[in-house]
């Protein structure tokens, strides 16, 4: 399998209750390497263009409210078939479906404030990344 990158977000529910290292722990145990991260408060504007594929959906407004409620850790994530394992340590969007172990089974509150975003596909991983960080930011 090939080495991907995928991009992770931290969401504001989870840097409130003080659980990037436990969700880091979580990364890292599953074999996949953190290598960028910032903490960034972002404006609803910019989260809007950032879950712009979402702009129809009911909870567009709410989920740009949420995302810009508080800190979040933005970073990517290396390894052998990145964006599924993350996808996989991650687990289902809403809590009551996510698989015992996943973050969102032990951490998320709520399908909306779910702990952790991850991309879905080597298409949205490069343009996600490439909304976040230069170049210069990825040490592999
Ligand atoms: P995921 O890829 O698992 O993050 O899920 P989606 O891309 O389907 O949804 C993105 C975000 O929209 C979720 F993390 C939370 C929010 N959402 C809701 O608030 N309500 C929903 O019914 C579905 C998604």
């Amino acid at each position: 399998m090939a080495v991907e990158r995928t991009l992770s977000i931290i969401k504001p529910d989870a840097t409130k209750r003080n659980l990037t290292g436990k969700i880091n722990a979580k990364f890292e145990d599953a074999g996949l390497r953190i290598v960028a991260q910032k903490r960034i408060h972002l404006t609803p504007a910019q989260a809007g263009v950032f879950y712009a594929v979402h702009k129809e959906r009911p909870f567009y407004g709410e989920l740009c409210d949420f995302m810009a409620s508080g800190p979040v850790v933005v970073q990517v994530l290396e390894g052998e078939g990145a964006i599924a394992k993350n996808r996989e340590v991650m687990g289902a969007t809403n809590p009551k479906d996510a698989a015992p172990g996943t973050i969102r089974a032990e951490f998320a509150e709520s399908v909306g404030e779910n702990s952790v975003h991850g991309s879905d596909a080597a298409e949205t991983a490069a343009v996600e990344i490439a909304y976040f960080f230069s170049g210069l930011e990825l040490v592999g």
